[in-house]
């Protein structure tokens, strides 16, 4: 038996004290998270692993598209190539995966609850799924989740995380409540100024006593309309990979905001004080430094609105024009808390720029839309960059920004290579 286990990554992290996992009522409730059922789920020996599980293909783990690309998998992180990003509403099996440590197991949506405490409550107040969902209005917003470390790769000297090229971005559909109708409904003091959540992953380490991550927002973000504690991602409940069965979702900003598994949310009258909330985690230097310096913690501050960015999606870099065809060029675009006012592509280098066609935001914080069609000279090498302004006026770097110890927040603009001819 334990030779099975022991095949499959995922499943060893969990047989390192927490047996129970071989409970049938899991397997079926992992066997329904892959999007199918166990049929004589009840007969199954005990002690035994379908042979399904006992694979660690990322892909028949998390029902992804085979072209995403694994970065590593303790724990699990699969960055989405580019092409792959080119429909409107991302789909799950094309979603970025971003963990900090190992996805729950036995996740049962008939005992699952959300409290929310902390310094800056009236009272501890906790509430099962059902309660969430029935007792206050649904909504659904279109919003983009990017990795603070997004585009790490060009960095250099190299920051040490995932090397992220460009692909760690999403915009999904998330029904869910907002967290302003729920700190109403509890109460807060008018000291509060940061909430912070707390999930049901475990620490890479297995201490129990250890978070992975937990972070937050300050209470301004927490009381937008669009900050939502969602149940469903595109219609559907959402995927282990990405939060099962509850999550918050703060859109605009590092997407490690966003905490998946949620099961608990402080409000504090202190800024969050949680895993990976200290310096240097997801800061930058507080003002620009010369790269390969070292920063000190007291320098650097936290990520709140991501910067402007946009990302090709057609074609896929490395593709072949005829000559005397137009190429269709689309992509998105996004900036953060703040709205995309102009896309421009360039074939030159950067040399001159040619505006695109863009689509208005389908609500605040969601990905907006861009077009445009190229003519070629003559056949040759070309390489096509795309340049989105934010509604400040800011626009992308064309190749890296400011280096930061970290490596965050590369906005640099998104460059593929086609041949023509
Ligand atoms: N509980 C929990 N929430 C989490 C994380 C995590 O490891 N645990 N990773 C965060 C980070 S760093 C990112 S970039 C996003 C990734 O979301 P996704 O995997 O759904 O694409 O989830 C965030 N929420
Ligand atoms: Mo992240």
């Amino acid at each position: 038996m334990k030779k099975h286990i022991a095949s499959n990554p995922s499943i060893k992290q969990a047989s390192n004290g927490r047996r129970n996992f071989l409970k049938k009522s899991s397997l079926a409730a992992l066997a329904a998270s892959l999007g199918f059922e166990i049929v004589h789920a009840a007969k199954l020996p005990s002690n035994y692993v379908p042979l399904a599980f006992q694979d660690s293909d990322p892909f028949k783990l998390f029902n992804k598209n085979k072209e995403l690309i694994v970065l590593n998998n303790k724990p699990w992180n699969l960055e989405t190539p580019p092409h792959l990003l080119d429909d409107k509403i991302t789909p799950a099996d094309k979603m970025f995966v971003r963990n900090n440590g190992l996805i729950p197991e036995n996740v049962d949506v008939n005992t699952w609850t959300l409290t929310v405490d902390g310094e800056s409550v009236s009272q501890t107040k906790t509430y099962s799924l059902a309660d969430l969902k029935s007792k206050f209005k649904n909504y659904t917003y279109q919003l983009t989740l990017e990795c603070g470390g997004n585009g790490r790769s060009e960095f250099f000297p190299p920051a040490s995380g995932n090397q992220w090229k460009v692909g760690a971005v999403s915009c999904a559909n998330w029904t869910g409540i907002r967290l302003k109708d729920l700190l109403q409904d509890i109460g807060i003091k008018p000291d509060a100024v940061y909430i912070g959540y707390h999930s049901a992953d475990s620490h890479l380490s297995n201490d129990p006593n250890k978070e992975p991550i937990s972070r937050g927002v300050p209470i301004a973000k927490a009381l937008q309309d669009e900050t939502l504690i969602a149940f469903e991602m595109n219609g559907s409940p959402i995927p282990i990979a990405h939060g099962f069965p509850l999550r918050l979702v703060a859109g605009g900003f590092p997407a490690s905001a966003s905490g998946k598994w949620l099961n608990r949310i402080s409000v504090r009258n202190i800024v969050h004080d949680g895993a990976k909330m200290e310096a240097p985690s997801y800061r930058v230097p507080c003002n620009p430094v010369a790269p390969g310096t070292e920063v000190s913690n007291e320098d650097m501050c936290i990520i709140e609105s991501m910067p402007v960015k946009s990302l090709i999606t057609n074609p896929k870099s490395g593709a072949m024009i005829p000559m005397n065809k137009k190429l269709e060029v689309r992509g998105h675009a996004w900036a953060g808390e703040l709205e995309v006012k102009k896309v421009q592509v360039s074939i030159d280098f950067g040399a001159t720029w040619q505006d695109c066609q863009l689509d208005p935001p389908v609500n605040r914080l969601a990905w907006q839309h861009f077009k445009t069609s190229l003519n070629f000279p003559k056949d040759g090498y070309y390489e096509v960059w795309a340049k989105a302004t934010d509604s400040n006026g800011k626009s992308q770097p064309m190749l890296v920004p400011g280096w930061n110890p970290k490596g965050y927040l590369n906005n640099a603009c998104h460059r593929i290579a086609v041949k023509v001819g």
